[in-house]
């Protein structure tokens, strides 16, 4: 079963509408136009986001335009396709929410959707994210370091790993089956790199509220890895003992291992991973290890071969 298609750039993907589409007149078209397009949802999404300092860790390198951000996506609970997720995850209903934080913790907890916003300061941080299909972006997401929240709950000295797990509802997302990935969607880290300050959960993007199919209302960005290991939408964070299953290596464990750290040295089976293109450019770039992040990050995989460990 091809589950990911090779990722030979359809340039319609890409048109001049996702690169040049002004927000601008979208904002200007003012409320009607809005709620026509849009659910309350998506204008919750909209809203501002307060009290954001910006990060250090944040990257000089020129953000990727908002539209492209939130029309070049993959989110496959709303379909397989880069614009599926902007197109059909208008009505997804993020409030109410919660998230669990349980397992080998000396204090699990529940956060609802207010609280999620306040689990640590929010900081801007501006990362670059690269698909394993080879493309990138700049993205300036909102958040806090997943360590400030795994901290709070006091993981146990069993706790070796940490699963994540996103919502799922066939009812809200019909579009999932015939993707070719079971769901919900899961993923893991190493206690370690879930602490690494780098780590972060996510609720907003441009200094507002995360767009639905951008992950909504929370989701997991660890920058120096292939994107698909920031699972959007959480439900569930689970702090366990054993090495978790993860959604792309259960549906191609040939293609997709646990640690999935970007790797230009390291080909996918399909396609080799040495160049991206940071979109919108269209020319390709050279992948840089680790994304860029090694200084680091590269610390956390001394004496692995990470060709075995891909
Ligand atoms: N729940 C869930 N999380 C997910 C995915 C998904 O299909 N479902 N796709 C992953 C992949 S493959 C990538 S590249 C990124 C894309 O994030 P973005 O759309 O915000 O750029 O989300 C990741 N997280
Ligand atoms: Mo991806």
């Amino acid at each position: 079963m091809l589950i990911r298609k090779a990722p030979e750039f359809r340039y319609s993907q890409i048109t001049p509408r996702d690169v040049y589409f002004n927000r601008r007149t979208f904002l200007a078209a003012g409320t009607a136009a809005i709620g026509a397009l849009a659910t309350s949802n998506s204008l919750f999404a909209g809203e501002k986001l307060s009290g954001v300092s910006k990060s250090p860790l944040s990257t000089d390198e020129k953000p990727t335009p908002f539209d492209l951000i939130t029309h070049y996506n993959n989110f496959y609970e709303f379909g397989s396709d880069k614009e599926d997720p902007a197109a059909n995850s208008g009505n997804f209903r993020t409030s109410p929410w919660t998230m669990k934080v349980e397992g080998e913790v000396g204090k699990p907890k529940v956060f609802d959707l207010d609280a999620l916003f306040k689990i640590a300061p929010l900081e801007e941080r501006i990362y670059r994210h690269r698909c394993v299909e080879r493309w990138s972006m700049v993205i300036p997401w909102v958040g806090f370091p997943l360590n400030a929240l795994l901290k709070q709950v006091e993981p146990t000295s069993k706790a070796k790993y940490v699963a994540f797990e996103s919502y799922y509802d066939k009812k809200q997302m019909p579009k999932a089956r015939g993707t070719g990935i079971e769901f919900p969607y899961v993923e893991g880290l190493r206690l370690d790199e879930a602490m690494h300050p780098l780590t972060l959960l996510v609720v907003g993007l441009y200094g507002e509220k995360l767009p639905n199919q951008d992950g909504a209302p929370i989701r997991l960005v660890v920058p120096w890895k292939y994107g698909f290991k920031s699972i959007k939408s959480l439900v569930r964070i689970r702090l366990v003992e054993k090495q978790p299953p993860t959604a792309w290596n259960l549906s191609a464990p040939n293609e997709y291992g646990f640690y999935s750290n970007v790797n230009p040295e390291v080909d996918h089976p399909r396609w080799s991973q040495a160049k991206e293109r940071r979109l919108p450019e269209l020319s390709s770039r050279n992948t840089v290890k680790f994304n860029g992040y090694g200084d680091q990050v590269a610390k956390l995989y001394t004496g692995m071969d990470l060709r075995k460990n891909y």
